[in-house]
Order: structure tokens, then C-alpha cells, then sequence
């Protein structure tokens, strides 16, 4: 058969990554509207990790997370120093070319995530460049957003002959182009939500109630992604939560918005609502840190009736902070409601960034203990130098590497931020918080 467009999500290639509801949103999204478009297409997750005929199925765990395929690879020249292992996650490489080798398509759409991710795309950039003449590429996503020069400048050196489109601008005037470009060859499919039903299986949806964030925190690329605050209807989001649950069995949801409780009353008010009146039995998690100042009674009592199941707040730091999200009254405030309305240790978890240019290393362990007294797993998130971001020109200034010209270097794992990363107190500092972790939930 032959398909209008391939849609493909890149391999990872990284010390770590995990199906934490980990999807790419974006190309999932932009498929549903090719499809109601009538476009015919075919979606190939290289992160899969249920492909049936992987040389291994990764361990997999309840609400539908858990890990990707992976096969270890040399470590990178410029990270030997790190002391981790390298891979890469997802299908192997001739699994990949089977599939290939069975399609037909008239142009392929490239979705990219982390800035320092890129490898995976270049390697796919490269190989249709060289194997299919003639044939154009899309590319979007946020390293594409992010990273818009790296990526051309890599074109430009690299793929003379090819056609390659970066599509850093407004969904809506991309497909507006394809449909000058592409006649559809089938007829509109009668719903443009993402396509997690092209996915060998579904495991769990992602769900955002609205885009973009209304703070601005001194780490955070949200703004540049995404400059206005955006809201669907609760109608909208509910809809969307029935089509998934009625129609695929669908039981677990994680919302991906930056500011889930922001507007509570009118946005996610009226769908948890709507879930309880209704009993629906499913279960939601929020992976994106929640806001604990906008934790009151009632919100807790919803989330909980509404069957919320993995609840992250951001927290970052007990002193010295350097946001202005929330105060430590506030979060100290949101877990006594949460705990009180029945959420469990295990249900609950804080993010604590770290690794921050000029970090004080003692306020992050001050932070920890903090958290064991309070009972609130702690969760260490290493920082990731975003460009455009007040923190990125700090990072640049004390890396060991350059920060602005290659992406690589933004990867947390290597503590970009530092000279000389002072791994013993890093490996410390995850022992403490996984020793805290297994105290409170026991694992
Ligand atoms: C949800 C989320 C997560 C989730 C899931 C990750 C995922 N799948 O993206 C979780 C919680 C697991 C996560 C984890 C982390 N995240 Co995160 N995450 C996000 C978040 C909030 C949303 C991503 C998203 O889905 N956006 C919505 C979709 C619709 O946007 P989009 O993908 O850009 O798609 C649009 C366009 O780009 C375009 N498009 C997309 N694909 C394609 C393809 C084609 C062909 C075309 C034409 C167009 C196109 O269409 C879409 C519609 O407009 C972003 C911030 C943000 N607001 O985007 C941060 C963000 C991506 N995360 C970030 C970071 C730092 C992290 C962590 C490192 C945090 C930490 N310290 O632990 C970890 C690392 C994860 C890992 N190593 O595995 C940074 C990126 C850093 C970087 N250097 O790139 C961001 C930007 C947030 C920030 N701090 O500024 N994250
Ligand atoms: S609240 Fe979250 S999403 Fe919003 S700017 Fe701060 S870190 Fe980014």
C-alpha cells in the first residue's frame, strides 16, 4: 500500500531513558490531523516497546509505564569521562530497515524531543538521504524549535541533495502547506485526536487540558515552545477521555500540561466533575510536576475522587530559591491536604532540581531531608541547560563544554553546569534519595 506520509518517532540514544508516559505528543498529534484530513499514514515508533518481534521485551509496570528496548553502545569520545554507560533505546537497526523495506510513502515527518537527542534524528536524516532519492523530510518538534540553527546548519552541510524541511512555525500553516502540496489518497477519518491507536499498543494516552505556561521560571524553554496560555474546553478534554476509554479500554491518562491547576475552577474542575459523576474508572498521573500553591481542600479531594494515581509536585530547593512558584508554607500546606484526603506516600513524589549553575550542594541534601520528614518521596531531576533561558547563559559560563554550539552537551546526566561535576557527592546524593524513597513507599 502506499501511504501519504510515514510519521516517525526517533530512537534515543542516551546514559538513560524511560517509558515514564513518554510519548511525542506532537507527532501524534499532527498525525490526527493528517488523518481527518483524509491523508493516509503510517506511524513507526522506533521507542516501541512492544514490538512483537523484539530480541528481548523490556520489563514493563502497572499504569502502564516502564522501560524501552535498549542495546549498549560505545560511549561517545566526549564523554568518557562520565561514569555511565551509553545506549541506544528502541528497535534495532534491522528491524527498522525490515519494516522500511515493506512501505511505500510519499514523504516521511520526523519528530524530535530533548535538544540532546538529536543523534537519532540525524541518523534517520542520513539514512533516507542516502537510501531514498527525491524523497522530502519534515522535521519538527522541540529540538527542531530550540535548536533551529544546529539543525539547518546540519542540513546545510550535510544533506545537500535532499530536501528537508524544518518546521518550526505553527502547526495549522504546516498542514495548510500539505494540502497545497499532497492530495489525500483516502477518505477523512471522523476524529483528529492523536493517533495512540496506530501504536502496537496502548498503554496509557496523554492528556493536556491546555498549552503553555503563564510563569516563567529562570530553567524553563516553556515560553520559547509555547508563548501564550491556551485552554481547551472541559467538554473538549472529557470527550477525549471517553473516546479512549469506550473505544480501546483505555484506563490510564497522564496530563502533560505545565500548569494543570492553573484556572482550576473553570478547566480541570468541570472534567474531574464530570469523572466522578459519572464513575469512571480510571486512573491519571501527572509526570509533569504539578503546582502545589494551587493544592486547596478541595482540589485534593478531587484529584483523589477522581482517581489520581501519581501525583509529582515541584518543589526544587527549601532555601535560597530561585523561582518564584511556590513558597515552602505552600508546599507544606498541599501535603497536608493531599495526605489528608487519602493519598498515599507511593502516590505522591516531589521533584527536586539540581545541578543548577553554581549549585550549593548542601541546600539540595537540606532539601532531601527536608522531604524525609515532611514523607514525600523525593525524586532528584538533574538540570538540562535549555537555550533562550536566563539559567543557559549562567550554565555557559561555568560548563566544560560548549553549551551553544552543539546540543549534545545540554544532556543532565554529564552535569553540563560544572568544570569538574563532583560525582562522589552526586552519587551520594542519589543514595540519599533513594534510601529515603525506600523508607517511605519501600522501593
Ligand atoms: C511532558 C514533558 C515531559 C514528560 C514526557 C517527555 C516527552 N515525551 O516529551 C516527562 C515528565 C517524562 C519529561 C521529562 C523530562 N523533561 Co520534559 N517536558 C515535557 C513538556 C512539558 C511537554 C512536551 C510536549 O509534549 N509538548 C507538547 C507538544 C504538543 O509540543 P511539541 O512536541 O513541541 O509539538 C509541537 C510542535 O513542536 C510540532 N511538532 C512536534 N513534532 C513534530 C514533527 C513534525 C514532522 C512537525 C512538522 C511538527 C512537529 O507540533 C506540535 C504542535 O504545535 C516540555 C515542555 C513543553 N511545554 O513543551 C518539557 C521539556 C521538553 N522537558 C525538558 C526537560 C529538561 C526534561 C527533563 C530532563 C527534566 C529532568 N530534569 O528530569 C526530563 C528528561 C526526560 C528523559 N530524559 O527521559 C525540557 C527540554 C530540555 C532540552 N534540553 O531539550 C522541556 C522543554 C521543559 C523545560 N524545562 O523547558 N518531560
Ligand atoms: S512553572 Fe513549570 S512550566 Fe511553567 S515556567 Fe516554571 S518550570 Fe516552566
Amino acid at each position: 500500500m502506499l501511504y501519504d506520509f510515514l510519521l516517525i518517532n526517533p530512537w534515543i540514544y542516551d546514559f538513560s531513558a524511560y517509558d515514564f508516559w513518554l510519548r511525542p505528543y506532537g507527532l501524534l498529534y499532527i498525525g490526527g490531523k493528517l488523518r481527518k484530513l483524509g491523508y493516509q499514514i503510517y506511524y513507526l515508533d522506533l521507542l516501541d516497546p512492544f514490538y512483537p518481534k523484539l530480541p528481548k521485551l523490556p520489563k514493563r509496570k502497572e499504569f502502564g509505564i516502564g522501560a524501552f528496548y535498549k542495546e549498549p553502545l560505545p560511549k561517545p569520545v566526549y564523554f568518557k569521562d562520565i561514569p555511565r554507560k551509553f545506549y541506544r533505546y528502541g528497535l534495532p537497526i534491522n528491524i527498522f530497515k525490515e519494516i522500511l523495506s515493506s512501505l511505500k510513502f510519499k514523504a516521511v515527518l520526523l519528530g524530535s524531543t530533548m535538544t540532546y537527542w538529536y543523534p537519532g534524528l540525524f541518523t534517520l536524516l542520513k539514512f533516507f538521504s542516502e537510501n531514498y532519492r527525491n524523497l522530502p523530510l519534515y522535521v519538527g518538534g522541540i529540538y527542531a524549535k530550540l535548536e533551529f540553527k544546529h539543525l539547518k546548519n546540519f542540513i546545510e552541510t550535510n544533506l545537500k541533495d535532499t530536501e528537508v524541511h524544518i518546521v518550526n512555525y505553527e502547526v495549522e500553516d504546516f498542514l495548510a502547506f500539505l494540502q497545497r502540496r499532497y492530495e489525500p489518497s483516502g477518505k477523512p477519518y471522523p476524529f483528529d485526536y492523536p493517533i495512540f491507536d496506530l501504536q502496537t499498543q496502548i498503554p496509557y494516552v496523554i492528556l493536556f487540558t491546555s498549552f503553555g505556561c503563564p510563569f516563567r521560571c529562570p530553567y524553563c524553554a516553556s515560553f520559547r515552545l509555547q508563548p501564550s496560555f491556551i485552554e481547551k474546553s472541559p467538554h473538549q478534554v472529557w470527550e477525549e477521555i471517553i473516546f479512549w476509554k469506550t473505544n480501546y479500554g483505555v484506563k490510564d491518562f497522564a496530563f502533560y500540561d505545565d500548569a494543570l491547576l492553573f484556572n482550576f475552577e473553570n478547566r480541570l474542575k468541570p472534567i474531574l466533575e464530570k469523572i466522578i459523576e459519572e464513575k469512571l474508572e480510571v486512573n491519571f498521573h501527572t509526570p509533569n510536576a504539578i503546582h502545589a500553591r494551587f493544592v486547596t481542600k478541595e482540589v485534593a479531594i478531587l484529584l483523589k475522587k477522581a482517581g489520581f494515581k501519581t501525583l509529582r509536585l515541584g518543589l526544587e530547593r527549601v532555601e535560597n530559591r530561585f523561582d518564584n512558584k511556590i513558597t515552602l508554607e505552600e508546599f507544606l500546606q498541599a501535603i497536608s491536604y493531599l495526605k489528608e484526603v487519602g493519598f498515599s506516600n507511593r502516590e505522591l513524589g516531589a521533584y527536586v532540581l539540581y545541578g543548577i549553575p553554581e549549585e550549593n550542594w548542601e541546600e539540595v541534601e537540606k532539601t532531601l531531608l527536608f522531604l524525609a520528614n515532611t514523607k514525600v518521596p523525593p525524586h532528584l531531576a538533574e538540570f538540562s541547560p535549555i537555550p533562550g533561558t536566563p539559567f543557559f547563559e549562567k550554565a555557559k559560563l561555568s560548563s566544560r563544554y560548549p553549551l551553544e554550539e552543539d546540543p549534545i552537551f545540554h544532556n543532565n546526566t554529564v552535569f553540563p553546569s560544572f568544570k569538574k561535576p563532583p560525582w562522589e557527592k552526586i552519587q551520594y546524593l542519589k543514595q540519599l534519595s533513594r534510601k529515603i524513597r525506600h523508607s517511605l513507599i519501600g522501593k
